[in-house]
């Protein structure tokens, strides 16, 4: 990796220049090492938020750099335009501050090499999916993105991407509708297909999307449906990197480490994890030579990550949110707080089977030493908001497999009440708070009148359909753990709950 040469004077003199080239950047900045312009674009990538400028943008600039080839990335915008706006006039350059233990690094991020806004240019947002050049298109949309029924895997017809590509599937809008779109036209054009990578944190993540794709295709197009299960490659993914919201305070920090103003500029930890499927063939960047581990099956390590990293998290979402906590940091003070942590990331260790090379255990330290980095600003809302797209993988997943492994299944409860009690929209001192989940509509109607009455609050939430699996709706003993969770929770309140546990 190079650094930024000019002198800090030099760059302040330019301070309301903006970040367009490699040329003036402030010494002590890593810069990419190789020539932008000399490798073309063999990515597409839809999602360009801060998680994928913090992970695999910074992956496939290290593979740039250590075996170079044609893997730059084009990023699609699929419902926003903030970002292309920022990115854009940056000519995809952008900062990355990673802040680690000895202090903050900072890096300008070269992989990018176009970013399109696809609400705004809908039509250059297909045609980069059609470039025969591009031979792996990733995403990262987030969960509730991709319209998949999990039960069925079958698209849901009720989500409205979904609903409107099944009827223009000309000129998509989501996720599904585009990839299918793009396969449709490379296969009737003679283009080679790409691989698809999905990036998401849903359980293995590459065959739900397959299945999405498959099932959306067929209703469109059988003999394709049939190609695109033989022929396209939908390899797994576990990702890993602490990664929140730029704010005012990441772009004033780039700024003055790079001297240019970067409005795309993103801040991240020091720790970074990729394990991927090593399923592409139209090829892949030299992953592996930047701290890719590639592997036959990722199921284990996807599981591990959801599980303890993701699961603890919205538990620690949930329940520092009614204990008034706005940073993660915060939240990671309260000594109560990581003990019940501890223990619930324990929990869900006992309901994954063993995996080569790793101690569940140090995984469980170097969680609780990530969550208390003390330079991540990490919003507890961030992570709170989608409870209905994220308890099913992350909580309700080990709790079922606990159940029937004769396990106990408190922890999962409680985390479970704990998001029921996070629904009710007002913390524990009476702060209200808007319920940020595609189901919030509904959850508003199915709790009204049931605020203080936990059995019924507990009933109208696990009656909600699709989101309970039914080996945990036919067990007495889980819902009566959830309601005397709940109970407490309600009647004396969210540390009670807590110590009696631990
Ligand atoms: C978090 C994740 O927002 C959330 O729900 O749990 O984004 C988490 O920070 C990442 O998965 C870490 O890799």
């Amino acid at each position: 990796m190079k650094t930024g040469a000019s002198s800090a004077a030099a760059a302040s003199a330019m301070s309301s220049r903006r970040l367009h080239s490699l040329e003036g950047i402030c010494a002590g900045v890593d810069l990419p090492a190789y020539k932008r312009e000399q490798h073309a674009v063999g990515i597409v990538h839809i999602g360009v938020g801060a998680f994928h400028r913090a992970h695999q943008a910074v992956y496939t600039d290290d593979a740039l750099a250590h075996a170079g080839g044609d893997w730059r990335i084009v990023g699609i915008s699929l419902r926003g335009t903030s970002v292309v706006d920022a990115l854009a006039p940056q000519k995809g350059l952008y900062t990355l501050l990673i802040r680690g233990e000895g202090g903050t690094q900072a890096r300008v991020v070269g992989s990018l090499a176009g970013v399109i806004a696809a609400v705004r240019n809908g039509q250059a947002a297909r045609d980069a999916l059609l470039d025969p050049n591009v031979r792996i298109v990733s995403l990262t949309v987030t969960e509730k993105a991709y319209g998949i029924d999990r039960r069925s895997r079958s698209v849901d017809q009720t989500h409205p991407a979904i609903a409107h590509d099944l009827t223009h599937p000309d000129a998509p809008t989501g996720v599904i509708g585009m990839i299918v779109h793009a396969l449709r036209r490379r296969r009737s054009s003679g283009i080679a297909p790409f691989t698809v990578l999905c990036c998401d944190n849903l359980p293995e993540n590459g065959r739900l999307l397959r299945a999405g794709v498959i099932d959306f295709a067929s209703r469109l197009d059988r003999p394709l449906a049939k190609w695109i299960a033989q022929d396209i490659a939908f390899p797994s993914t576990m990702v890993d990197r602490i990664t929140p919201a730029s704010s005012e305070a990441t772009l004033l920090e780039a700024k003055a480490r790079t001297g240019f103003e970067d409005f795309a500029a993103v801040e991240t930890e020091a720790f970074n994890q990729w394990v991927i499927e090593d399923c592409f063939p139209a090829g892949r960047p030299a992953w592996d030579q930047a701290g890719v581990l590639m592997v036959k099956d990722v199921a284990p390590y996807e599981r591990m990550k959801l599980r303890m990293l993701n699961g603890a998290h919205s538990l620690l979402a949930y329940v520092g949110n009614i204990l008034d906590y706005r940073y993660v940091r915060d939240a990671m003070q309260d000594g109560l707080m990581v003990a019940l942590l501890r223990a619930y990331m324990a929990q869900a260790a006992k309901t994954l089977g063993r995996l080569e090379g790793v101690d569940f255990k140090q995984y469980e330290d170097a969680l609780i030493a990530r969550f208390s980095n003390p330079a991540i600003a990490h919003e507890i809302r961030q992570i709170a908001m989608d409870g209905t797209e994220k308890l099913p993988q992350r909580i309700l997943a080990p709790a079922g497999e606990a159940l029937a492994n004769g396990q106990d299944i408190r922890l999962f409860a409680f985390a479970v009440a704990a998001w029921m009690r996070h629904c009710l929209g007002a913390s524990e001192t009476g702060r209200p708070y808007e319920l940020d989940d595609p189901r919030a509509a509904e959850i508003r109607v199915r709790i009204k009148g049931k605020e203080a009455d936990a059995s019924a609050l507990a009933r109208a939430l696990l009656d909600m359909p699709g989101l309970f699996s039914p080996d945990l709706l036919q067990s007495l003993a889980w819902k009566q753990q959830v309601i005397d969770q709940l109970a407490v929770m309600l009647s004396q309140g969210m540390r009670r709950a807590m110590s009696n546990l631990i």
